[in-house]
């Protein structure tokens, strides 16, 4: 049998190798790209990737030479091929793919210039974030099945033409909650991994709460050893090593993306209240928690041990951040007095940026006195809190629950998740501005979007995978594309068309009825 598969797969290679013809025709402006890019130009032919077919890098750019082999790691499988990276003084001059960093700064962070003709596929950018972002958009120039993890049948065509492409927001991020339920590394890098292929930039990781605590603190290892034991319905839990999640963070760099780390206080503290009877106002340790309830649990706003914590807890996670915020949570503290909640956020706040990082914190901290340079998540079905912020000349990251909370079921049928802010369909989550959502909160208020998952209801990766698609590429295209572009009757035929991609990719996707799911058309053949 394996000696059978073996002759199938060789002869597959060897049609492949010596298969020699004419290029295609194809037209570019009908490939189905998420999110949309700004400018396309097609020029009806296109580029065949061959096992013959190199990658081209200018010498010594090892950060392209790490998204070549990237792009070359992620096609293999289905395609069978093997293809080389080559360091050349001239990448654009050779017959292949070429990265090249342009240094044109008209491209920003992660802009791009794709340039596609029958001989070359050249990806220019300005930083290697932008090649990054480039290949994601040929991955979904090639077809569909170059997502299969087995050998297909070829063959791996690009449409010819240009796309120019950045980013509208620099922030385009999802939140994952580890703590109502916990998550291991390999589905952490499964959830990285499927966010990146839409451009997304930012993993926020909600790594505390009332439930468990998930990241190792050296200085106080009884949060996870006992605050990391167990988790909604009374699992076994669980928690990342710091070494897991450097792991974690290097996965991510090495995808253009940051982590930016959630520390829930001073509400949502059960789990260190339990670790720890010092942190608690009358120096009981609480018991753990494993319900799903919020704003019952508090640090002590007037015990100093408190800061020492937090300042103990911020150096040890600022020391695994290259990231430039941290995120302190500040959400529904209401078993903390208002008095002491706003000391609370603002010696919080000092102890950041004693430790060089800006502070993130959901936008009930617009309660204290925030720094021009932290950020107001803004959440609540209702914008006080937000308002608050902007008038504070805080920045505004936008995670409305009403439409872009991953954790609303989808309807009343739905088996996961939560409706206290209504049933978010596929349409609802995407049909929305962020510049029009709220009423004194505009353009230049607003540093981006994120789309948080909530874990109450959420066990696996597939639970994940089943709320967070099909909503997530429409987040990333509210924050990647121009608004004036964006169109909901437009957009649902090109998500419609991504069906076969998430079957590929083994996405455990919810099938809307509101999309109009379907196949790809297969371009013709040309002998
Ligand atoms: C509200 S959003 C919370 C979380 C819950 C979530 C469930 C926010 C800042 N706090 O503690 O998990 O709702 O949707």
């Amino acid at each position: 049998m394996s000696k059978l598969l073996n002759l199938g797969q060789a002869v597959l290679i060897m049609l492949l190798l010596f298969s020699c013809k004419t290029p295609t025709p194809k037209d570019l402006g009908k490939e189905i790209l998420i999110p949309q890019p700004t400018n396309l130009i097609a020029t009806g032919s296109s580029f065949d990737w061959t096992a013959k077919t190199k990658i081209y890098v200018e010498e010594g750019r090892e950060d392209s030479k790490g998204v070549a082999n990237y792009i070359a790691d992620l096609i293999a499988p289905a395609t069978g091929y093997t293809t080389e990276v080559v360091s050349a003084t001239n990448p654009a001059s050779n017959k292949g793919i070429a990265l090249v960093i342009s240094e044109n700064e008209s491209l920003g962070e992660e802009g791009y210039k794709l340039t596609i003709d029958e001989k070359r596929v050249i990806i220019a950018a300005n930083k290697a974030a932008g090649l990054f972002r480039a290949v994601q958009t040929i991955r979904q120039l090639l077809p569909a099945k170059i997502e299969s993890d087995s050998l297909q049948m070829g063959s791996w065509e690009i449409a010819s033409g240009t796309i120019e492409d950045a980013p509208d927001y620099g922030y385009r991020g999802a939140m994952l909650d580890v703590v109502r339920h916990f998550f291991d590394v390999t589905d952490v890098k499964r959830f990285i991994d499927l966010i990146a292929a839409y451009k997304m930039n930012v993993l926020h990781l909600h790594l505390t709460d009332d439930q468990g605590w998930r990241i190792e603190i050296k200085s106080w290892p009884n949060l996870t050893k006992h605050g990391g034991s167990t988790q909604v319905d009374g699992g076994k839990g669980g928690f990342y090593t710091q070494e897991e999640y450097t792991e974690l963070v290097k996965y991510a760099q090495d995808r253009f993306i940051t982590i930016i780390p959630e520390i829930d206080m001073p509400g949502h503290t059960n789990a260190a209240l339990a670790s720890y009877a010092e942190l608690n106002a009358d120096g009981k340790a609480r018991d753990l928690y494993t319900g799903t309830n919020v704003g019952f649990s508090t640090l002590d706003a007037n015990k100093e041990i408190t800061y020492k914590f937090i300042d103990d807890v911020i150096r040890e996670l600022v020391a695994l951040t290259p990231g430039e915020y941290i995120h302190i949570g500040g959400d529904e503290s209401n078993a903390t007095k208002k008095k002491d909640y706003i000391k609370f956020i603002n010696r919080v706040q000092d102890i950041v940026t004693k430790h060089k990082k800006k502070m993130i914190g959901w936008a009930d901290v617009a309660a204290a006195e925030l720094e021009d340079n932290s950020l107001a998540q803004f959440w609540q079905t209702k914008p006080k809190n937000a308002l608050l912020a902007v008038k504070q000349n805080v920045k505004i990251l936008m995670s409305p629950a009403k439409r872009a909370y991953m954790d609303m079921q989808y309807d009343s049928i739905c088996p996961l998740g939560l409706h206290w802010a209504g049933y978010l369909e596929v349409d609802k989550a995407y049909d929305w501005n962020l510049e029009t959502n709220v009423e004194g909160i505009s353009r230049e208020n607003i540093i981006g979007i994120e789309a948080p998952l909530w874990s109450e209801t959420v066990e696996t990766i597939d639970d994940i995978e089943y709320l967070v698609f099909p909503r997530l590429p429409g987040y990333a295209e509210l924050g990647w594309s121009k608004s004036e572009n964006k169109n909901w009757d437009e957009y649902k035929i090109r998500l419609g068309k991504q069906k076969e991609r998430f079957e590929y990719m083994k996405i455990n996707y919810y099938q809307s009825p509101k999309i109009p799911w379907a196949v790809e058309e297969v371009a013709p053949v040309v002998e």
